[in-house]
């Protein structure tokens, strides 16, 4: 099994409403530390978000222990930002720009439960999108529970068109364990198999290659497993949810995964990805994901 020797990395524990600024395995990185102990972790690199802790100390998000972390490719795990396109559907490089590029840690204007960083356009991104934007994505915390935000805005002189994802990277202790309720009745696009159908199952379950987009359902999913429920809700905005799992063939072809780390993570993005959203010069949107551990 091809491991990181160095797996976790050492955070500093820095508790305090200010975010601390260090580095994981040598990018820039920031954290939030919340009254109760909670925390929440975000590289710069791509404005990824890498953990989230609850006030029991128990990790929430899958990070790879074979991420790459070398300021360039897009990190195995957490919360990727998939902007201005989701996957494959366009001419842009897959999932789109800004999950490859540094973003900045804002210092004003943020809640005091909250990680929040920020990235416009500059020459990289208009070497391949000449789109005038401005992202801001914010990680807050309460008690038991993550809210990510995105919002996005046009600060350019035309209108453009966008789609996204937040392709959130769940833990789970064992997938083939796990149960994903609530999304009996929307429309599915099973990316495996290309095929489109309603769903009739009451709960997804996984064990081989999972990937599909699905109409966003009207109430919250419930992630189930013998240790526990996690709820997670999605902004109306999001017209699509996405749940990806690549099992155990595909996960042995990625690079920055381990053979089996496919049993420890699911997938479940908020998105918006059949009808691109348009934004005219000065409007923005916002989007957003939020994670609840249901009590016990
Ligand atoms: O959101 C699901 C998906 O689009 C899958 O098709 C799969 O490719 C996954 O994202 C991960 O993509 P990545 O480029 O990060 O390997």
């Amino acid at each position: 099994m091809r491991m990181a020797p160095d797996w976790p990395p050492s955070i500093p524990k820095m508790a305090g409403m200010t975010p601390s600024a260090f580095d994981i395995h040598g990018q820039p990185a920031a954290e939030r530390v919340a009254p109760d102990g909670a925390r929440v972790t975000a590289a710069l690199h791509g404005g990824h978000v890498l953990s989230w802790r609850t006030a029991d100390g128990v990790e929430r998000l899958y990070l790879s222990s074979m991420a790459v972390f070398d300021g360039q490719a897009a990190i195995r795990g957490g919360v990727p930002v998939c902007f201005p396109q989701f996957n494959q559907r366009g001419p842009l490089p897959k999932h789109g720009l800004v999950r490859h590029l540094p973003w900045q840690l804002a210092a004003e204007d943020v809640p005091a439960d909250a990680l929040v960083l920020t990235r416009r356009d500059d020459d990289a991104t208009r070497a391949l999108w000449p789109a005038g934007f401005a992202l801001r994505l914010s990680a807050q915390l309460a008690p038991q529970r993550l809210r990510i935000a995105l919002e996005v805005r046009n600060t350019g002189d035309a209108p453009w068109s966008f789609t996204m994802a937040l392709h959130t990277y769940l833990r789970v202790d064992d997938v083939t364990q796990a149960r994903l309720e609530g999304l009996q009745g929307a429309a599915r696009w099973d990316a495996v198999r290309d095929r489109r159908f309603p769903e009739d199952a009451p709960a997804l379950r996984f064990g081989e290659e999972f990937d599909s987009v699905f109409s966003a359902p009207g109430a919250p999913l419930t992630l189930v497993q013998p240790r526990g429920q996690l709820t997670i809700a999605q902004s109306e905005s999001c017209t699509e949810t996405v749940v990806w799992n690549p099992g155990p063939q595909l996960a042995a072809s990625l690079p920055d995964l381990p053979d089996d780390g496919w049993r420890q993570m699911l997938c479940v993005e908020a998105a918006h990805i059949d009808t691109p959203v348009t934004l005219a010069p000065g409007e923005r949107w916002e989007a957003w994901q939020e994670l609840r551990v249901a009590p016990a």
